[in-house]
C-alpha cells in the first residue's frame, strides 16, 4: 500500500555548497527521497525557498508536523499538498519554506512510484505513451551564475532539435561545449576553464563576444545554426532591471536600456544568432513587452521563467495576454508537485509549450527528469556538466529505453 508510514528530514548540501533540506518518505515497503534545489536568480513571485532560519528551520517545522503526513496516501499529490497547506496557508510557503514543500511532495511521489513498481513519470501522469524532452544545455554562463568579468547575460544554451535519439542530443550538446572550451582557450591563454554554476564556461568577455564565439563553436562542428543545432539565451533580464529608473543596467558591458531598447536588444540577438529559445528577455513584470516579442518571433520559443514562476494563475494571465508561447516549469518555484502539475495543465490547455528546468543550486536527484517526461515538456533544461547536471541527463537516457516511450519531442 502507498500510505505514508514515516517521514524523516535531514540537512544536506546542494551543488553550491549551501545547506538544503532532504526528506525521506516511507510506505510500508519503500522509501522515496528528495532534496530541494534553489535558485540564484529568483523570481519575485515564486515560493520562498527557506523561511527565516534557513534549512534548519525547515527541518524543525517538519519534525513538529511529521505526524500529519502519516496515513496520507503518498500517491495522492493533492492530499500531500493539502497537508502542507494545513501547516502553512501562505501563498508563497514563507512559513515552512518552498524547499520543504518540494522535498516532501517529491519524496512522496517517489515512494508511491517505488511501492507501485512504476516509473515515476507514469506514477505522476497515467498515460499509455510518452515523448522525451530534448535536453537544453548551458554552454556559457554569466550574470548571477558566474563571477565578475563573465557576460551580463545569464546563460547561452544549446539544443539539437533534430536528433534521432536522446543520446545523440546529449552528445551534441557536450560536443558544442567542448568545442567552445577549445575556442575560448585559444582566444585567451589566461582562460582558466572556469565554469558557471550549471557547468557552462565562464569566460572573461562581454555578451556580444560570448554569443559570437558560441555560434562559431556550433559552426566549426559543421552545424547550421537554427537547424541541427540551435542556440538559446536565458537573459534573466530581471537581474539587470532597476525598477526605480525603469532601466536595464548592463554593468559589465557598460550600457543601459530603456524598455524599448531592451526589446530591440533582445530582438537583434534573436535574429542575428537564429535563437530558437529566448527566456526572460525582459523583466519579470513586463507582460506587455513580452507580447511584442511573442508576436515578432512566432518561430522562437519566447519563454517565461521569472515571468510565470510556475504559478498557474500567473500563467493564465500570460496566456490570455499572449505574453509567451512557452514557459519554464520548476517544481520548487511552485512549492509542491501538485501545484506544478496544475501549472502544467494550464500550459497544455493554453497551448503553451513547457520546459522542465533545474535550478542553479541543485541536488544529485533526478526526479525532475520524470516531471519533464510526465508533463510532455518539449525541453529539459538541466545544464551540461557536473554530477548534479549529468544525473538528470543520465536518467533521461535510462528512461529512453522504456517501452512506453514514443520518441523525442518536436520543437
Ligand atoms: C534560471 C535558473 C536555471 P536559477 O534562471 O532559469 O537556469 O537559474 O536557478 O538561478 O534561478
Ligand atoms: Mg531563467
Amino acid at each position: 500500500m502507498t500510505l505514508i508510514t514515516a517521514v524523516h528530514g535531514r540537512i544536506i548540501y546542494n551543488s553550491r555548497g549551501q545547506p538544503t533540506i532532504e526528506v525521506d518518505v516511507s510506505t510500508k515497503t519503500h522509501t522515496g527521497r528528495a532534496a530541494a534545489p534553489s535558485g540564484a536568480s529568483v523570481g519575485k513571485h515564486e515560493a520562498v525557498a527557506f523561511p527565516k532560519g534557513g534549512a534548519r528551520r525547515c527541518l524543525d517545522i517538519l519534525e513538529d508536523n511529521r505526524a500529519k503526513f502519516i496515513g496520507v496516501n503518498s500517491a495522492d499529490q493533492k492530499a500531500i499538498y493539502e497537508t502542507l497547506k494545513s501547516i502553512d496557508d501562505t501563498k508563497d510557503y514563507s512559513v515552512i519554506g518552498g524547499s520543504t514543500a518540494f522535498a516532501v511532495s517529491m519524496a512522496s511521489a517517489q515512494a508511491a512510484a517505488l511501492t507501485g513498481n512504476t516509473p515515476l513519470y507514469k506514477s505522476i501522469t497515467h498515460k499509455d505513451n510518452y515523448r522525451l524532452p530534448v535536453p537544453l544545455g548551458n554552454i556559457l554562463g554569466g550574470g548571477a551564475h558566474a563571477g565578475q568579468g563573465a557576460p551580463d547575460i545569464q546563460e547561452i544554451l544549446v539544443c539539437a532539435p533534430q536528433s534521432r535519439s536522446i543520446r545523440d542530443a546529449i552528445q551534441t550538446n557536450i560536443d558544442v561545449h567542448t568545442q567552445l572550451g577549445i575556442l575560448l582557450s585559444k582566444r585567451d591563454i589566461t582562460f582558466t576553464r572556469g565554469r558557471s554554476d550549471e557547468g557552462g564556461w565562464a569566460p572573461n568577455m562581454n555578451n556580444e563576444q560570448a554569443l559570437e564565439i558560441s555560434a562559431r563553436a556550433c559552426e566549426e562542428l559543421g552545424y547550421t545554426l537554427g537547424r541541427e543545432v540551435a542556440l538559446g539565451v536565458d537573459f534573466a533580464a530581471s537581474t539587470q532591471y532597476r525598477e526605480e529608473h525603469n532601466k536595464y543596467v548592463y554593468d559589465r558591458a557598460g550600457f543601459e536600456n530603456d524598455a524599448g531598447e531592451q526589446i530591440e536588444f533582445a530582438s537583434d540577438i534573436i535574429k542575428r544568432y537564429k535563437i530558437k529559445y529566448a527566456e526572460d528577455a525582459v523583466h519579470e513584470e513586463a507582460f506587455e513587452e513580452m507580447v511584442t516579442l511573442t508576436e515578432r518571433f512566432p518561430d522562437t520559443l519566447i519563454v517565461g521563467d521569472d515571468l510565470t514562476v510556475t504559478n498557474h494563475a500567473i500563467l493564465q494571465r500570460a496566456a490570455s495576454q499572449k505574453s509567451c508561447n512557452a514557459a519554464i516549469l520548476k517544481v520548487n518555484q511552485a512549492g509542491s508537485l501538485y501545484e506544478a502539475m496544475e501549472f502544467a495543465r494550464t500550459a497544455t490547455q493554453n497551448n503553451i509549450r513547457l520546459i522542465t528546468s533545474h535550478r542553479s543550486g541543485e541536488s544529485n536527484d533526478s526526479q525532475i527528469t520524470h516531471v519533464g517526461v510526465a508533463t510532455d515538456s518539449v525541453l529539459l533544461k538541466a545544464g551540461i556538466l557536473g554530477g548534479e547536471r549529468v544525473a538528470k541527463l543520465n536518467e533521461l537516457l535510462r528512461i529512453s529505453g522504456n517501452d512506453l516511450i514514443r520518441g523525442v519531442a518536436e520543437l
